[in-house]
């Protein structure tokens, strides 16, 4: 038992969660409802050229951070693309995600009071003058408008435990993988919806954050979106992308 335990615990991942467990076999029980599979047909696809179509349409995406502060998506547009986004896959299904969409101007004022209080250390004392230096082509700084600007700000929250329906704590295994994943299937949606979005990690705010939300104890913000529409003088770095044989390596 001190043996699984310690198993179950680096499993657990980084945050150590304490678990009870019951120390007889019997006791234990799976946090999913054990059911006989069904069957399964794979679904639709963009034929012809699918995956080359989707190639083109993410190679459009490019991280934005200047929105049209006056031009906001219908809300059921990013309830799809959430939709899309809660279709991952997750360790052991899971689903340890909580998208936090916001929408109300005061609210985004507060987000960007925190995250500017923090960027400011940031930049000028917190990091180190390497992180500062390889920022630079990229034209960030402290003064973050966008989180103002853009119609929609999603805090993306992983959770680190759960619950099961008899109330049992759950470990949630690779919680961090799967939302990460979660966020790439967003991103892919948010793309083919025609909309905008930064990915930001923001860096010390995530406590203040989870305060404002009032979210509970089992979520960690691990991402933070802005999502719209480019703003007419939007401008992004002039970057280029790794080829694809700098990428994939064939055996
Ligand atoms: N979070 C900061 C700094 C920043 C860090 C990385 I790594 C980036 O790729 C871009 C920005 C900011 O948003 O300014």
């Amino acid at each position: 038992n001190v043996y699984r335990r310690r198993q179950a615990e680096k499993l657990a991942g980084e945050e150590h969660i304490a678990v009870e467990f019951a120390m007889i076999d019997a006791d234990i029980k799976p946090a999913l409802e054990e059911k006989p599979h069904v069957p399964y047909a794979p679904g639709r696809n963009l034929n012809p050229n699918g995956a080359r179509r989707f190639y083109e349409l993410m190679n459009d995406r490019r991280s934005v951070r200047a929105f049209k502060a006056n031009c906001k998506p219908p809300i059921d547009v990013l309830e799809y693309c959430i939709r899309a986004a809660g279709t991952s896959p997750s360790g052991a299904h899971t689903e340890p995600w909580t998208f936090c969409v916001i929408e109300e101007m005061k609210v985004k004022q507060a987000v960007r009071d925190i995250v500017e209080r923090e960027e400011h250390i940031n930049y000028s004392t917190r990091m180190h003058a390497q992180w500062v230096t390889d920022l630079r082509p990229l034209q960030t700084n402290a003064i973050k408008p966008y989180l103002t600007d853009a119609p929609y700000l999603i805090l993306i929250f992983k959770q680190t435990y759960g619950t099961t329906v008899d109330g049992r704590k759950k470990l949630h295994y690779y919680n961090e993988i799967s939302t990460s994943i979660a966020t790439g299937i967003l991103l892919c949606a948010l793309q083919a919806a025609g909309l905008c979005s930064l990915v930001t990690t923001p860096l010390n705010c995530g406590p203040a954050l989870k305060r404002l939300l009032n979210r509970p104890s089992n979520e960690k913000l691990l991402i933070l979106l802005a999502v719209g529409y480019a703003a007419d003088d939007c401008s992004v770095p002039d970057l280029e992308r790794k080829r694809l044989q700098d990428i994939m390596i064939k055996y």
